[in-house]
């Protein structure tokens, strides 16, 4: 097959709007939700500041611009191998070095939307993941999978979204045996709608938080705090996720979208 009919094809379809362009990133800035780590655990990302240079004014007559202070896991965001000591080595685990053709892959969504609302401990079990894929087809590799649970829909209240008591966050997400399965189908990343890829119980998991540690030792990606996976069909769309070339980074706010069919 042609790829320059294939996309010729594709470019009609943006135009006509036959190809759907989602937006799956939450909003970006002071109020945007972070992950908290209690003390003994370790240190935080900082707030979200947003430093004025000028605003057509003394400081830039004819000109409007800002820096920004933010942690690279803020808000919608890309974990990179390096970001976890068990893919640390890899030569081409910084969001400088990773291939770029692994910002654009097919992408499977597994709606759990129902369970997490139920339970916000849910987790994800290989059982799930393989009911999943009797009814929608295998998870092939090279793509990512994305686990749909509405929790975008607590918005940008911290306390919705870490759900946090004094036993710690509650939130869905995978359990380290539905990690390692989805390893075994060589995806290509993990990602999920909470503020991180792992669940709120993940600490207390074998091995601690292992979209984290097994995702990342495998040289694989995550992505955190995704929106609108119920815009999103089972399978058959693309997902565009690219870090900043940050030199060196561990991850990245990213502005994810999904090519999806209408
Ligand atoms: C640092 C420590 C633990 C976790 C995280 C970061 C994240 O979720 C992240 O943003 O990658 S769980
Ligand atoms: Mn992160």
């Amino acid at each position: 097959m042609s790829s320059t009919k294939t996309l010729a094809d594709l470019a009609s379809a943006l135009l006509s709007g036959a190809v759907r362009v989602v937006d799956l990133t939450a909003p970006l800035g002071p109020n945007t939700p972070l992950i908290y780590l209690p003390p003994h655990i370790g240190k935080n990302t900082p707030p979200i500041k947003v430093h004025k240079i000028s605003e057509y004014d003394a400081d830039g007559p004819y000109w409007a611009w800002n820096w920004l202070e933010l942690g690279e896991h803020s808000g919608t965001h890309f974990d990179a191998p390096r970001h976890w000591i068990s893919g640390k080595d890899y030569p081409d685990g910084s969001t400088d070095k990773i291939p770029p053709k692994n910002f654009v892959a097919p992408v499977n969504v597994i709606d759990r939307s129902k369970e997490a609302t139920e339970n916000p401990d849910y987790l994800l079990t290989v059982e799930s993941i393989q009911a999943w894929e009797k009814e929608h087809g295998e998870i092939e590799a090279g793509g990512w999978v994305l686990l749909r649970t509405d929790w975008y829909k607590r918005g940008d209240s911290s306390e919705k979204f870490l759900n946090a008591d004094a036993n710690g966050p509650h939130s869905p997400g995978p359990t380290a045996e539905a990690i390692t399965y989805l390893i075994s189908k060589g995806v290509i990343g993990w990602g999920s709608e909470t503020v991180g890829t792992d669940a709120g119980s993940a600490a207390g998991m074998n091995p601690p938080f292992p979209a984290h540690t097994l995702m990342h030792q495998a040289n694989r990606y995550g992505l955190a705090s995704l929106c609108q996976l119920d815009q999103l069909p089972p399978k058959g769309a693309i997902l565009i996720a690219a870090p900043l070339k940050f030199v060196g980074g561990t991850g990245s706010p990213v502005r994810a979208l999904a090519l999806a069919p209408t």
